[in-house]
């Protein structure tokens, strides 16, 4: 469960908004603790994300509200029953998120993990459950690491159980050809879990991607990018520290001709030097450089 800040830090939305949109449009209806603070949930947040995303992509707040009046989030109907709807073991009557990473871990049963993982993924549509499921449980993830709650070989086990299920699903979607994108890390960087969700719902929606993964010096970028004849080059950044790499790996790639244009991604994505940044979110950026891409803009 999250607090007024933490939802507000995790939504994007400010916490004066949230608590008008509470008031306005009863989207969400967060339980209380004994003193009356408000507590949110995964699904609430992801709810709140959704309609912040909605609004930034110019509809109207009530519009927004409206549209996602019923709308199913974390596996939960929005106002009503929590779990999955084939009435799986979690659902008790308390208020709990299906598919939560850090209960399956601390379960310390592997096989619960794995179908945490691959319930979610297959709730619906990949896209929204990046949006909706992944990153807010990575958020969280990083929050129950930071409280104590799991320890760094548990936040490991997550995430090679989403490594592997990510990966599953890039190469699931079809390699249509095309101009290819190179995907990948700075060296030293090794946050690859939204890069790789990027680089999937790039080629989910028809672009050619060639993942190269964490940790690459720029000369293998460059020998990569002249090898595959890349069309443009998109590099994760997450902190300082790799947007220094990330700089260093436009710079290898600056003098090739025909030119291969970089484009950042992440938190530091603006400090990149050589780079034109991508927008936050991983669906939205995916749709961005894709559409690029086809116009022969990018
Ligand atoms: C899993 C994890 C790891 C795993 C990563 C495994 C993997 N294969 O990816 C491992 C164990 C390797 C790891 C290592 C470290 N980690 Co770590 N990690 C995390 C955790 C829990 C999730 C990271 C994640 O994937 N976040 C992805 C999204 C959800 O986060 P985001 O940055 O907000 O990204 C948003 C956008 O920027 C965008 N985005 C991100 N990438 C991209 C890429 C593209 C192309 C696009 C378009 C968009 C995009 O997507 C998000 C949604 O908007 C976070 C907690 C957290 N809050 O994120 C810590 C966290 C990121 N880690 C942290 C730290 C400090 C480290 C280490 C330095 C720890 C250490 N002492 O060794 C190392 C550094 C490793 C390195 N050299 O890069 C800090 C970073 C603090 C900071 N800002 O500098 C965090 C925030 C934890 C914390 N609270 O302290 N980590």
């Amino acid at each position: 469960m999250y607090t007024v800040s933490q939802a507000a830090a995790l939504s994007g939305v400010s916490k004066s908004t949230l608590r008008a949109w509470e008031r306005r449009y009863g989207i969400i209806h967060p339980s209380r603790t004994e003193g009356g603070y408000r507590l949110y949930d995964a699904g609430q947040v992801a709810l709140l994300r959704e309609m912040a995303a909605r609004v930034e992509g110019g509809m109207r707040a009530a519009q927004a509200a409206a549209s996602l009046a019923g709308a199913s989030l974390d596996g939960r109907q929005v106002g009503g029953h929590v779990g999955r709807p084939d009435g799986d073991d979690h659902a008790d009557g308390h208020d709990r998120v299906a598919f939560d990473l850090v209960e399956a871990v601390v379960s310390l049963d592997p096989r619960r993990l794995a179908d945490t993982v691959d319930g979610a993924l297959d709730s619906r549509e990949f896209e929204q459950v990046v949006r909706t499921w992944l990153m807010p449980q990575l958020h969280r993830i990083g929050q129950a690491w930071a409280r104590g709650e799991i320890s760094v070989a548990q936040e490991h086990q997550i995430t090679a159980e989403l490594m592997r299920a990510l990966s599953h699903l890039f190469h699931e979607a079809p390699d249509r050809g095309g101009p290819t994108a190179l995907v990948g890390l700075p060296p030293g960087a090794r946050h690859e879990l939204a890069l790789l969700a990027f680089a999937t719902c790039l080629r989910r929606l028809g672009s050619r991607v060639i993942y190269l993964g964490a940790d690459l010096p720029p000369d293998d970028w460059r020998a990569a990018a002249i090898r595959s004849q890349a069309r443009v080059a998109v590099v994760g950044a997450h902190c300082g520290t790799d947007a220094a790499g990330a700089t260093e790996v436009a710079a290898a790639l600056a003098d090739l001709s025909p030119l291969v244009p970089v484009w950042s991604g992440g938190s530091a994505a603006r400090q990149v030097t050589g780079a034109s940044p991508l927008p936050d979110d991983v669906v939205e950026a995916a749709h961005h450089l894709h559409r690029a891409l086809l116009g022969g803009r990018a």
